[in-house]
């Protein structure tokens, strides 16, 4: 009986998707703007990327992983800094983000880390990172690299 119940709704499901298609919503509504990162001293350190991520549709979306060529551990993470001034980071699991809202990842905040660099983050050159959404939906964005002493896209 449960079956029946579910195969009912995955029909009704298929064919409001194929009335309302290509408006369906989820990470296709996702814009990302002003991605930047900064240079690294070698590969031993961890980089960092930053970004707004906007949400322009009328579903909430989950923002769940990172991918990038760049390097093999990228996570998110989120900077905290407690009432003695100290300073820690720990991952974010997930960053819902709710229609019309936006997120922004920046330095003291939320931020992409990238562990196990796989090559030097050089001034002047661009990498992909893939944002991995909780429908199954990616943005793929090229993130600049800006100078070692960037505090912001516009450095
Ligand atoms: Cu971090």
């Amino acid at each position: 009986m449960k079956k029946k119940v579910l195969t009912v709704a995955l029909a009704a499901l298929l064919t409001f998707g194929a009335l309302s298609a290509p408006a369906l919503a989820g990470a296709e509504d996702v814009v990302v703007e002003n991605a930047w990162s900064r240079a690294s001293i070698g590969m031993n350190r961890p980089g960092a990327a930053y970004m707004t991520i906007r949400n322009t549709g009328d579903e909430p979306v989950t923002l769940v992983g990172l991918a990038t060529p760049l390097a093999k551990m990228p996570e998110i993470h989120e900077t905290k800094t407690n009432a003695g001034g100290v300073s820690s980071m720990s991952p974010a699991v997930e960053i819902a983000i709710a229609p019309g809202e936006s997120v922004a990842l920046e330095p003291g905040g939320l931020h992409a880390m990238l562990m196990r660099l796989q090559e030097p983050m050089t001034e002047g050159d661009t990498f992909p990172l893939t944002l991995l959404f909780e429908d199954g939906g990616e943005v793929t964005v090229e993130v600049p690299i800006l100078g070692v002493a960037a505090r912001g896209p516009e450095d």
